[in-house]
């Protein structure tokens, strides 16, 4: 590979070349080299691998701006309804792969870059993956993005831009390690900075009143948000979409210049730290006060920043004569999961304090405007900001919610009626949204508890249980100490009473929202509750990324209009059993293996054959997402091969590559021990001569988007083995189905669908259902559940220090109560002997390539529903309200 210092010389660029009309390979050769010469990132010398990136990128990039600004235009001339979504994640990868392909450039690029001395995908793979995004739900508003573009949806993204994406995970003898990731270190030719283009946030500070009645928000500190966009083009269109990044500055006037020349450096630039902090990290570490502040400073300058920015635009097209309530035709944000939550009181806000709105017409188009995601029903990730923080932080939106949820009680009142307090009393529980808060005197004074009865009656005193007065005790001592409970604004609450759809992203996951989390709002507004099953863009999830297969597809549907229509995709079913196509399906896995195998040899050392099957779970590290089960399921089977002579092993198991990859979140101590596992598995049995390649046990360092670009085209068999009700929807299942990968899975989340897409032929389904968790969970906790003998050999073999001798917290987690037991909350224990039974179902189908080959091509011809134009279409029908509208491609 060419060095920094290799001198490939180019021809001098010509300023003239750089019209972007032309697509021949010369042209995008001079091109490149115009931008190498006059856009300089990289001193003049020599045209290395990073510089060609740059300089490709940027040729590039000037083809997007003009079709952005095309595209704005269009907007601002035909007024029309956009919608926004603002996340506080967008997990984009690599960019210029995908741009040069969507703008049918792919064929010129690569002749032009031949002719400058390198290789088109070598040139792409210099890219560093823009990481703002911790999994799933960030990479799904990527997906997104791609379909609103392509199919032409007048639409944006909001989000942050951090200097510091998710962190770099290094895999070392201790486990992971994380460093920080620094993808802006060379510079980022997607972003266009518009400096003209900020606005002024504000935290802290009072609220006071005027003498016109007006409520101000003033002193406390004051930054800038200034926008940064980044074009996001459709796939053979020319509209590109914007998405538009946060980064944030102290105010011009705030550097402190006298502090500064009086020699106090330190003070002038610390109020210039303090506001640039806001956009350093992604998610950063929330369990110190410190922590948690910096993450809501970040959810409020997202909310802020992109309101106000919305709400200039509404003013503008609206010419002289704006008419607030018309907001919600022109408008529609949605908010991706609860991060975004302060857009209610926000908008609240600036239609009322700034605008000049009454309060009953500013939550009615505030309602009408913003809908909300849900996206986890796991406890510990509904978010819950302190009363104090938020009062402190923001005091004005803090009156907002109070006066949110005093409407919100009446609301309950009206509805339920005084007459049975129980009831109500449960009602109000569940559906406040400040929890531990005191009521208005006149609806408290209805519950009277028992130990207030007590005190007034003393006759009941006898009546009270030793564990009632126990209770009691706790309660005075507690009160003593003022551990008063922490009162708290439930941010999920806010966004089911303030939104006007609330949607779960899977069959199972909408009703598990509608019947569980939310039942009491699902009660009374039932209308309000919607499914939106997630789907992952066609164009990088198979297109971009599994070129071989593409070609395929489109040999045998006839043309390449699936990547836009993936319903074509199920016309590869009539052709399942053909020789032909089976061979080419076959020869193009094993292309795409082989790839792997030499990414695999280079990242962790590890040679594996390409003979064996692929079989992958790669997905953040959590204890619900059972990569412990997968790993025990492992070595289980390494046991048994042990045990066996070496004909009988080859006769009984099918040979496997076992690939796992995935980040812990850096204080998540269990995760940690999970990958430890993983790893020191590895290193036992890919060293073990007994076994050779019967099974191989590799930890893939730093998953991140472009990993899995490479490793789910090579994927056989891939694990989506969440406890049932845990897992919302996954996505990543999705793109393994694409690309013709059999999967294993619960019935969670969207295997469900997929299952029923593919047909259960095709899908190895094992597991407890959702609707059992509950019960298996308390059955346990009675002492009633009977451990497999199988699982607890496995267990016993770990304990043993076969593997290092940590493991004794990781194991004793899936044992009773006592010591380090936590009575296997995920029930791995439970699923463990259909999960074995399963896999050797598996390896039977597998020895049977024509069955397996079978498979796979009915997964990626059932696979069509989960194309993220799908969703788009049913967002912007059911939900946004928006209409399609395309620029001619002439112009
Ligand atoms: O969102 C994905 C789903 O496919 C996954 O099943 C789901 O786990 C994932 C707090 C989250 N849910 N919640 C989060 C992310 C960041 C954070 O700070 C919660 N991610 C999901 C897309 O729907």
């Amino acid at each position: 590979k060419p060095k920094l210092t290799d001198p490939v010389t180019v021809e001098k660029g010509d300023p003239g070349s750089i019209d972007s009309s032309k697509s021949d390979a010369e042209s995008v050769a001079s091109r490149i080299s115009y931008h190498a010469e006059f856009t300089p990132s990289f001193s003049p010398e020599g045209f290395h691998l990073p510089k060609a990136y740059f300089a490709t990128a940027q040729s590039i990039r000037d083809s997007l701006i003009s079709n952005w600004n095309a595209t704005y235009d269009m907007y601002e001339r035909m007024n029309v309804k956009q919608a926004y979504y603002l996340s506080m994640e967008f997990l984009q990868g690599r960019a210029l792969l995908n741009a040069i392909g969507n703008l049918e450039l792919t064929g010129a690029y690569a002749e032009a870059l031949t002719k400058l001395g390198h290789k088109l995908e070598d040139v792409v793979s210099q890219e560093p993956d823009a990481a703002l995004g911790n999994g799933g739900l960030g990479r799904l508003a990527s997906c997104f993005l791609d379909s609103l573009a392509t199919l032409n949806y007048p639409a944006w993204g909001y989000g942050l831009r951090y200097k510091y994406g998710l962190f770099k995970q290094l895999i070392t003898k201790e486990g992971q390690e994380e460093v920080a990731e620094n993808w802006l270190q060379m510079g980022n030719p997607w972003e266009i900075v518009r400096n003209d283009i900020s606005y002024p946030i504000k935290f802290y500070g009072k609220v006071v009143t005027g003498s016109d009645g007006k409520k101000r928000w003033i002193g406390g500190q004051d930054i800038m948000a200034v926008a940064n966009d980044v074009p996001i083009p459709g796939y053979k269109t020319k509209t590109t979409i914007n998405l538009r990044l946060w980064d944030t500055k102290v105010p011009p006037s705030d550097f402190d210049l006298s502090a500064f020349n009086s020699g106090d450096h330190t003070k002038a630039i610390e109020t210039q730290a303090d506001a640039e902090k806001i956009c350093y990290v992604l998610y950063p570490g929330d369990d110190s006060l410190e922590g948690k502040t910096l993450r809501l400073k970040q959810q409020y300058t997202l909310c802020s920043a992109s309101l106000q920015d919305i709400i200039v635009r509404f003013e503008k097209r609206s010419g002289g004569n704006v008419m607030w309530k018309e907001f919600p035709e022109k408008v529609a944000v949605q908010m991706n999961d609860t991060h975004p939550t302060l857009c209610i009181p926000e908008l609240m806000r600036i239609l009322m304090d700034l605008k000049g709105i009454s309060w009953k017409e500013a939550w009615d188009i505030t309602q009408r405007t913003v809908a909300y995601t849900n996206h986890t029903v796991l406890p510990e990730a509904l978010e819950k900001w302190s009363l104090e923080l938020m009062q402190k932080l923001l005091p004005r939106h803090i009156e907002i919610i109070q006066m949110i949820d005093e409407e919100l009680v009446n609301g309950i009142v009206a509805e339920f009626g005084k007459s049975d307090p129980e009831l109500l009393e449960r009602k109000l529980n569940a559906m406040r949204i400040l929890e531990n808060v005191e009521l208005p005197s006149s609806i408290a004074d209805l519950f009277i508890k028992p130990k207030d009865i007590s005190a007034l009656d003393t006759t009941q005193v006898s009546n009270i249980s030793e564990e009632e007065e126990e209770q009691d005790t706790i309660e005075e001592n507690e009160k003593e100490l003022d551990l008063e409970p922490p009162k708290l604004v439930r941010m999920a609450n806010l966004c089911v009473v303030g939104g006007h759809v609330v949607n779960g992203v899977a069959a199972i996951h909408s009703e598990i929202v509608k019947q569980d989390v939310f039942n009491d709002f699902y009660q009374l507004w039932p209308e309000k509750f919607q499914n939106k099953t997630n789907g992952v863009t066609p164009r990088r999830w198979i297109y971009y990324c599994n070129p071989d297969l593409s070609k395929i597809i489109t040999k045998w549907t006839g043309g390449d209009d699936w990547v836009l229509n993936t319903e074509k995709l199920s016309q590869l079913r009539k052709f399942a059993d053909n020789e032909d196509l089976q061979r080419e399906w076959m020869s193009a896995k094993r292309t795409n293996k082989i790839k792997a195998v030499s990414y695999l040899k280079q990242k962790t050392g590890y040679s594996v054959s390409p003979d064996a099957m692929f079989d992958i779970q790669v997905k953040r590290i959590h204890e619900y997402k059972r990569q412990l089960l997968n790993i025990l399921g492992i070595i289980h089977r390494y046991k048994k091969i042990k045990e066996m002579t070496a004909t009988d092993r080859k006769d009984a198991f099918t040979p496997r590559v076992c690939i796992f990859g995935g980040k812990a979140f850096a204080t998540y101590a269990q995760a940690k021990r999970i990958v430890k596992l993983i790893t020191d598995v590895g290193t036992t049995i890919n060293h073990d001569p007994d076994i050779g390649d019967l099974l191989k046990v590799v930890f893939v360092p730093d998953y991140n988007v472009s990993v899995a670009e490479l490793l789910i085209p090579a994927s056989e068999l891939s694990q989506h083995i969440s406890t049932a009700g845990m897992e919302a929807s996954g996505t990543s299942n999705m793109k393994f189905s694409m690309n013709g990968c059999v999967l294993i899975g619960t019935l969670d989340g969207a295997n469900v669908e997929i299952r029923e897409e593919v047909g259960e032929d095709n899908f190895f389904l094992f597991g407890a259902r959702a609707h059992e968790i509950a019960g298996l969970r308390n059955e346990r906790a009675q002492g009633k559940y009977v451990a497999d003998p199988c699982f607890e050999e496995v267990k016993e073999y770990v304990k043993s220090g076969v593997f290092g001798n940590s493991y004794d917290e990781l194991m004793g987690s899936l044992e009773g109560d006592e010591g380090f037991g936590r009575g296997d909350y995920f029930l791995v224990g439970k699923d463990f002997p259909s999960y074995i039974q399963c896999q050797e179902k598996v390896d039977e189908a597998y020895r049977d390539q024509k069955r397996w080959t079978r498979m796979s091509i009915l997964n990626t011809a059932g696979s069509y529903k989960f194309s993220s134009d799908r969703t788009i279409h049913e967002y912007a029908r059911e939900i946004w309200n928006i209409q399609p509208l395309q620029l001619h491609n002439a112009t």
